[in-house]
């Protein structure tokens, strides 16, 4: 059976899982004979967005962009898993009606501030404390977590197979697979 394009939307903090847990469902998805590309930072901040920073404006200008490169890529067919923090609730209702809302699937990528602090993988949260960075969602900028999301992911208490296992269910109850 021919499947349904879609976006798959992962939103959450920094160090919440969103890169892990897009990049487990990719390889998920690819045994399934899904054609999968996925957006995040490495292939989209360091080329096309490499301009933006990350004031409010440049976050809001990063997401329309990864928005509008999504719509092109559905309309070519394709499963597209993005992983941005997308930290605005506005930025994220404009992409979902750009591309068709049947073809938006909200995943929140839900850890406490706490778990994302103690991974710290990059140390980017020590920085943000100590004030070396300035800005840092969930310390000094703000993050407005989803309300109704299609899939909410608690990475607290899952794991990675747990994870991957409850968003392919959803695609699957919802005819996507
Ligand atoms: C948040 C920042 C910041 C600030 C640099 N705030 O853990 P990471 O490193 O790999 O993920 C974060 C990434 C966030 O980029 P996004 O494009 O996803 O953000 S947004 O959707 O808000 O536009 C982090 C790093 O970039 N980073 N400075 N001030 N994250």
């Amino acid at each position: 059976k021919q499947h349904k394009s879609a976006v798959l939307w992962f939103t959450g903090l920094s160090g919440s899982g969103k890169s892990t847990l897009s990049s487990a469902l990719e390889k998920e998805l690819y045994i399934n004979g899904v054609h999968t590309y996925r957006l995040d930072g490495d292939n989209i901040r360091h080329g096309l967005n490499k301009d933006l920073g990350f004031s409010p404006e440049d976050r809001t200008e990063n997401i329309r962009r990864i928005g509008e490169v999504s719509k092109l890529m559905v309309d070519a067919g394709l499963f597209v898993l993005t992983a941005f923090i997308s930290p605005y609730r506005n930025d994220r209702a404009l992409v979902r009606e750009l591309v068709e809302t049947e073809e938006f699937i909200e995943i929140y990528v839900k850890a406490s501030l706490e778990t994302c602090e103690k991974r710290d993988p990059k140390g980017l949260y020590r920085k943000a404390r100590t004030g070396e960075i300035k800005g840092f969602t969930g310390v000094d900028a703000p993050y407005d977590a989803p309300l109704q999301p299609e899939v909410t992911i608690d990475t607290d208490v899952l794991s990675i197979e747990e994870s991957v296992e409850t968003i392919v269910d959803y695609l699957k109850q919802n005819d996507y697979l």
